[in-house]
């Protein structure tokens, strides 16, 4: 058993933790209706005012937010604080109208590194480690929080950012890393890659991995175990409640802890919003309860997942949640980028094209694969091969620039795409993500 960080919130007794969150939650209500009028707004509307939010049984009373009251509050709406008073912005990947601009406080960040460096902790980790942090760094919210968690523990820490795969390599193999986070599909692909390059997964010196930020299954965890030689732990988050952290798997591999002491976690119906009990499948819903900047209450996450309460075998006393099993709006993660067909049509029509296409999403070698069909109207048809690999090649360029990621790009004649009765199919995922 790792060294526990925080060990005293970690295995809190289910009373203390609801003290934690009871006194918090007051608090962040108050706040929140103080500081942002666009929740103050919708508090009114549903007639709700601070004081009738005792403790967290309350929360229940409080209004939803979505990405649309995001999109719509855009950038400083939902701000919490002063903006003087921020150091950090992150965003998510996606862009046109569904970019997410998240604003840290020093504190935030601070709780943000300090839930990263509980997931580190609980993987293994220990101030002898040198962790590979091989997430992308910038906006996206993967490097920056592992980073900071990383140092939070007394890590040695490589700031490798993805991509550049032969250094990441060099680095893993002479710098001894002993801890690697990144997304399972790119942990996956350096773990062939040194197998390409002719190391026996014994050769390097990894114990654990840190994988998160898309979803993965059983079976690709057990196979990057072997091609690494490593323990894989799972890790959650999204921008809107500060990044990775949110929640993070223990020995156990049996689901994530949730830091109940900064997120409250609901599960909802999502058709109704009803509150469902423990155990019931649904839409996660998270409540942050001590952040400045960026306060979110009753954030709906999109995510479908159970929590369960089982006691666990690490001594940890947080609600578990399994992996998110799938979600209820048409996002796609493609190799870790959030990407949803929306995007894709704007781009389609601003090229110029029909609005006859298919997105074709699969995962090969454990890569994802990206491939969108698109249709030629029959005044832009043309069988010059020449005249077609640059029309994809722009049009490769355009969908790379909005999502942040490159698909394959078909264009086919007038009239191939099959036509649906009722909605079109515009996407066909073939990956399995989970069990
Ligand atoms: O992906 C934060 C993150 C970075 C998590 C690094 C873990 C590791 P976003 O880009 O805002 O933030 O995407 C959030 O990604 O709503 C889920 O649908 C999905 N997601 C995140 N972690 C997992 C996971 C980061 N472990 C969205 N398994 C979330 C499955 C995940 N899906």
């Amino acid at each position: 058993m790792s060294n526990y960080y925080q060990k005293e919130i970690e295995t809190a007794s289910r009373e203390e933790i609801l003290k934690i969150q009871n006194e918090k939650i007051v608090k962040q209500v108050k706040h929140v209706y103080e500081n942002v009028p666009y929740y103050r707004n919708l508090m009114d509307q549903k007639g709700v005012k601070p004081e009738d939010i005792q403790s967290v049984d309350d929360i229940k009373k409080l209004p939803f937010l979505t990405k649309d009251d995001l999109r719509e509050a855009y950038p400083y709406g939902l701000l919490g604080t002063d903006l003087k008073n921020c150091v950090r912005i992150q965003s998510t990947s996606g862009t046109t109208g569904k970019r997410v601009v998240a604003f840290y406080t020093q504190h935030d960040v601070d709780i943000w590194e300090e839930c990263c460096a509980r997931a580190i902790m609980a993987a293994g980790g220990t101030s002898d480690d040198v962790c590979q942090v091989s997430y992308g760094y910038g906006l996206f919210t993967g490097g920056p929080g592992l980073n900071g968690g990383s140092h939070k523990v007394g890590c040695l820490t490589l700031p490798m950012s993805s991509g550049n795969t032969d250094r990441q390599l060099q680095f893993m193999m002479d710098l001894n890393a002993t801890i690697l986070c990144c997304t399972p599909s790119y942990a996956a692909y350096l773990g062939e890659s040194l197998a390409e390059r002719g190391y026996k997964p014994e050769d390097n010196k990894l114990k654990a991995g840190i994988f998160g930020a898309e979803p993965w299954t059983e079976e690709m965890r057990r196979s990057i175990e072997k091609s690494l030689g490593i323990k894989a732990y799972d890790i959650y988050g999204l921008t809107e409640t500060s990044g990775p952290g949110v929640s993070f798997e223990c020995e156990e591999q049996t689901g994530m802890h949730i830091n109940e002491d900064h997120f409250y976690a609901e599960i909802i119906d999502p058709k109704t919003g009803e509150v469902l009990p423990e155990g019931s499948k649904g839409e996660l819903v998270f409540t942050s309860l001590d952040k400045e900047g960026f306060p979110l209450l009753r954030y709906r996450t999109k995510d479908i997942c159970i929590l369960s309460r089982k006691k666990c075998s690490c001594g940890r006393t947080h609600v578990k949640m399994t992996k998110p099993l799938g979600r209820s709006d048409d996002m796609m993660i493609i190799r870790g980028v959030n990407v949803f067909p929306s995007q894709i049509e704007a781009v389609l029509l601003k090229e110029g094209y029909t609005p006859n296409y298919q997105i074709v999403v699969d995962r090969v070698n454990n890569t994802d694969t990206f491939d969108i069909y698109v249709e030629y109207s029959p005044e832009q048809f043309s069988d010059k091969i020449a005249v077609v690999q640059a029309q994809e090649k722009a049009l490769n360029g355009a969908m790379r620039s909005m999502l942040g990621i490159g698909p394959k790009i078909h264009l086919v004649a007038p009239k191939t795409i099959t036509r649906s009765e009722g909605k079109a199919v515009r996407v066909i995922d073939k990956r399995k993500l989970h069990d």
